[in-house]
């Protein structure tokens, strides 16, 4: 059994996406462990996406970030972590594919970040790491 952190970004909170974000994951069969609504501070979200650090959306990323609250989800189950980033679609939201979540309700807003409306841990070790930033 695996653990991921998902995050429905600002974006999707602020759409009112919250609820059908969190149906499809349901729906998928992934059990909410815990779940909080989270104003982030920009150190949390420095450690958050260190691995970018210094790339050219990096400051945009963190702004955006910060422009509201995120939900929090610490998702279970087997597989979850590549289940969730399949659900989730590729990076990209005016490209990922239909039947995705940024496929379906996600695209591009002509700023310098990627509103991409959920984020889900890439690897084990991301998601023990961001677990433990999150839901400290
Ligand atoms: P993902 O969220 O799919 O794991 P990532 O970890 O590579 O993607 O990037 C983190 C976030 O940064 C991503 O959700 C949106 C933003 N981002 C990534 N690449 C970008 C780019 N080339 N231009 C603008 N924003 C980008
Ligand atoms: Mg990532």
């Amino acid at each position: 059994m695996q653990q991921t952190l998902v995050l429905v970004k600002p974006d999707g909170v602020a759409r009112g996406l919250t609820g059908q974000i969190l149906s499809r994951i349901e729906a998928k069969g992934y059990r909410i462990a815990d779940l909080r609504l989270v104003q982030p501070e920009r150190a949390l979200l420095e450690e958050h996406y260190a691995e970018h650090d210094g790339k050219p959306f990096f400051e945009p990323l963190v702004e955006f970030m910060l422009s509201g609250p995120s939900v929090a989800v610490r998702l279970e189950g087997d597989r979850v972590i590549e289940g969730f980033r399949s659900l989730a679609g590729t990076t990209d939201p005016t490209t990922a594919a239909p039947g995705t979540i940024r496929g379906d309700l996600g695209r591009d807003w002509g700023l310098k970040v990627q509103q991409n409306l959920v984020h889900g841990s890439d690897s084990e070790e991301s998601s023990a790491r961001e677990l433990a930033l999150w839901f400290a």
